[in-house]
């Protein structure tokens, strides 16, 4: 079998988490390699981009989170088939990041800056990304985002939910999902229900 190596930070969440799901909804075994945030500084040159996450497959190396849990998600059955689905698929995955994007770039603001950006995308773009997604989710039968059938995209949108509801980002409330993309809470709880079936070991979703 093949060896697969996962780099990223050392929290179940972020960019790494999608393809971190697909490979334990998948059953690959996989080295997990979790970089203390704090120790960030001291290893960040080793890194060809100096970001995370990166991902090696037989010593093969790949960048780009989305590229990394596209792969996974090709290699275990996580991943729409169908050209028009996989381009639903895509486009959910890249709004994702689109919205979550906005709120990285605060976290490196000083404390009033931060907090004046937060709250003006608490007012105008997540909601605009929160009930975009909330009608993609409708659009395609409310249950999964593309395929009827789990993939990287309701990955994608689980660890973006549970990101903003988990009270850990100063300044975005936690209702905030709920506010404008109750569907989206509907979903989380069916994904939740679905890696603690199919990935027992899993202890922490
Ligand atoms: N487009 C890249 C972005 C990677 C990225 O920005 N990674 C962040 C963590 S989520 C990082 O490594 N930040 C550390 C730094 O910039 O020093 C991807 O999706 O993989």
């Amino acid at each position: 079998m093949a060896q697969f190596k996962l780099t990223y930070f050392d929290f179940d969440g972020g960019r790494a988490e999608p393809a971190r799901l697909a490979l334990k909804l998948g059953g690959l075994r996989f080295e997990d390699i979790r970089i203390p945030i704090p120790d960030w500084d001291q290893h960040r040159d080793q890194f060809r981009y100096r970001q995370l996450p990166e991902f090696e497959v037989d010593g093969k190396w790949l960048n780009q989170s989305n590229a990394i849990a596209r792969y996974i998600g090709q290699l275990t059955g996580y991943y729409p088939e169908d050209l028009w689905e996989a381009a639903l698929c895509d486009a959910v995955v890249d709004t994702v990041d689109d919205s979550m994007k906005r709120l990285v770039d605060t976290f490196s603001m000083p404390e009033d800056q931060k907090k004046a950006v937060r709250e003006e995308l608490v007012q105008t773009t997540l909601p605009l990304f929160l009930s975009g997604l909330n009608q993609s989710l409708l659009e395609q039968g409310g249950i999964y985002f593309a395929d009827d059938h789990l993939s990287i995209a309701d990955l994608k949108v689980y660890v973006m939910v549970n990101d903003l509801t988990n009270g850990h980002l100063d300044y975005i409330p936690t209702t905030i999902v709920a506010a404008h993309a109750p569907e989206l809470l509907a979903h989380q709880a069916r994904v939740r229900s679905y890696l603690r079936e199919n990935t027992p070991q899993l202890d922490y979703v």
